[in-house]
């Protein structure tokens, strides 16, 4: 039986519900009076940062949200998780999500975003829940990688650049399978990039904007980036996770869909945008290659410079989604154009800024101390 005592009218089970998607479709899952599963792994440390404003003491309540721990390296975890508690609907969003870091751990990510689906496909499958249980599998525009037709869609072939977009390819294809072979309930989502204030530091957008917010506060002097010139169509996770419930809401057959914009930019692009949001006018490139630098147009300080360890072995160039398919069938209407995107991201990344710059005045914090981590982390 199922472990809480008050049934929600659906349950639902998110893998990797600490990450950015996973916090938005939680919060939108318990707005829609959802009981509400998620899967995190134990670390060292507090890993819940994202879902934190969702905790429900369990002493107080019978709560909508209950956190288990488990991997999806680890079928017997997940085999137990849903056989304890029957979701009707299971969104696998799960992954070593970074694409640098796929080169660097290249065995971990295919087992955890590619046998990790498999996993928890077959727990299903096993179990004997393919009649209740439907899945979405979190694909991706990096299936694109080497992009065979501009705009991509749904038909589009597909050619991954990285070991996290061959790990992806699996998955996808794993969904495919199980769907047609046991007439699973499976959609693949395949969502292009998107951002919110809430993206990973490592991911370009974040970089850029807590970069250049912490660049304005005065508390570093210089950020350092890999191709500027690559191309791709940014939208807000809070629309896209909605987009995630809804493939799986339909009356027909499954069904994968992609979802983007239909709107592409730059790195460098994005940059001027997070300058401009600052008040900074734009930024003014000067020089080519590994000599290229960008200098704020108000003070002329160089405040972006070329660092080749952030150019990948292999790099996806552009990305373009047509998003047809999702409009015609999910009533998908992005709500937030790239410059609101951009400004929501500035705005919360100036404020926590704003903070650590007070702290460091007062003395408090040292900037990039274990505590406080730099503007360029790894990747
Ligand atoms: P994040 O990196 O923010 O979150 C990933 C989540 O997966 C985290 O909760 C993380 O846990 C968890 N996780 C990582 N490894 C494992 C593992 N072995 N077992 C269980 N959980 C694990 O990613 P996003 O929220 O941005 O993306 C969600 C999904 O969508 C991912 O699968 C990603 O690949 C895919 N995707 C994302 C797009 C985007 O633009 N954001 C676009 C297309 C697809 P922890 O917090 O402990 O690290
Ligand atoms: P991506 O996102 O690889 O598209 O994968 P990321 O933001 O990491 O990179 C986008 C583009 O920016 C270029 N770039 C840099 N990237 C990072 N991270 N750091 C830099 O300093 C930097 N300089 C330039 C990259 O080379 C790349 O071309 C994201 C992830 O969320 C995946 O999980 C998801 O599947 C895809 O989006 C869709």
């Amino acid at each position: 039986m199922p472990s809480s005592a008050t049934r929600a009218a659906k349950t639902a089970l998110i893998t990797g519900i600490t990450g950015q998607d996973g916090s938005y479709l939680a919060e939108l899952l318990l707005e829609k009076g959802y009981l509400v599963h998620g899967i995190k792994r134990r670390a060292s440390s507090f890993n819940t940062t994202r879902i934190d404003h969702l905790y429900q003491d369990p002493h107080e309540s019978d709560p909508r949200l209950v956190l288990h721990y488990g991997d999806l390296t680890d079928s017997t975890n997940l085999i137990r998780i849903i056989q304890q508690e029957q979701p009707d609907e299971i969104y696998n969003l799960g992954a070593q999500s970074h694409v640098a870091v796929s080169f660097e751990a290249p065995e971990y990510t295919a087992n955890s975003d590619a046998l990790g689906t498999l996993r928890i496909l077959e727990a299903v499958r096993m179990l004997g829940l393919i009649g209740k249980t439907r899945i979405y599998q979190a694909s991706t525009s990096e299936l694109y990688g080497l992009v065979q037709e501009v705009p991509q869609k749904e038909s589009t072939p597909f050619y991954p650049r990285s070991p996290y977009g061959v790990a992806k390819l699996y998955a996808y294809w794993i969904t495919v399978n199980y769907r047609e072979a046991y007439g699973m309930y499976a959609c693949n989502g395949i969502l292009f990039n998107h951002e919110s204030p809430r993206r990973g530091e490592t991911f370009v957008t974040r970089k850029i904007t807590r970069g250049l917010a912490r660049i304005d506060a005065g508390l570093e002097q210089c950020l350092f980036m890999g191709n500027l010139d690559s191309l791709r169509d940014w939208g807000h996770a809070r629309d896209y996770v909605e987009m995630q419930w809804r493939m799986l809401q339909q009356e027909g057959p499954p069904e994968d869909f992609v979802i983007a914009t239909g709107r592409q930019e730059s790195v460098r692009r994005f940059i001027e945008l997070a300058a401009s949001e600052l008040g900074w006018g734009s930024i003014q490139w000067q020089g080519r290659g590994l000599q290229e630098t960008g200098s704020r147009a108000d003070t002329g300080d160089v405040v972006v410079r070329i660092d080749p360890r952030y150019f990948r072995p292999a790099e996806v160039e552009t990305l373009l989604g047509d998003p047809t398919r999702a409009k015609e069938k999910l009533g998908w209407i992005p709500t937030t154009t790239l410059e609101e995107l951009v400004a929501e991201m500035v705005a919360t990344d100036r404020e926590d800024a704003k903070k650590d710059a007070h702290l460091k005045r007062k003395g408090f914090a040292v900037v990039g101390s274990m505590e406080n981590p730099p503007t360029n982390p790894e990747a």
